[in-house]
């Protein structure tokens, strides 16, 4: 099923000149982007973003992080998009990651994990909403999607 998941470049990521090479990540895998905009995510949005983690001991300290320094906010948008970028990102933090993955390749913080991704097709919805109005949702095709995407059949 054709699903969109909302990607950010985390602030650790965009100060460690990593923006391009984790988008390649996601451009290789054939995953399609409709939208992306830099921006300082203000400390309001940031406790929206992570309303579901609020009470919990980290938050006050990832909110502070996800608005500490300007971010690429992105829009994927593929079959099963939502599984595939989690599973290009790796484990919550690059100590635990994979090798191959975003954050197991990139890093080794325990709190600086330089990428999100939604996690259900109900956040998708929930975080697309914050950070990007319909309209700037771009719908294309690339020529190459049946080779992409195709089955056996
Ligand atoms: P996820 O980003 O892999 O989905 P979640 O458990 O949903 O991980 O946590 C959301 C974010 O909160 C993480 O990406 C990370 O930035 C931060 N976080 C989660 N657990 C901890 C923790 O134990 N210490 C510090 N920050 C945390
Ligand atoms: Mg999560």
């Amino acid at each position: 099923m054709i699903e969109r998941t909302l990607i950010i470049i985390k602030p650790d990521a965009v100060q460690r000149h990593l923006i391009g090479r984790i988008i390649t990540r996601f451009e290789d895998k054939g995953l399609q982007i409709v939208a992306a905009k830099m921006m300082k995510i203000p400390e309001q949005l940031a406790r929206k973003h992570y309303a579901v983690h609020e009470g919990k001991p980290f938050f006050e300290g990832v909110v502070r992080y996800l608005s500490s320094c300007p971010v690429l906010v992105m829009v994927l948008q593929a079959d099963s998009v939502i599984g595939i970028a989690r599973k290009l990102m790796g484990k919550t933090f690059g100590n635990e990651a994979e090798p191959g993955t975003i954050r197991g390749d990139f890093g080794a913080s325990r709190g600086f994990n330089l990428i999100h991704g939604s996690d259900s097709p109900e956040s998708a919805d929930y975080e697309i909403g914050l950070y990007f109005r319909p309209d700037e949702l771009c719908d294309y095709d690339f020529p190459d999607a049946d080779w992409i995407y195709g089955q056996n059949e």
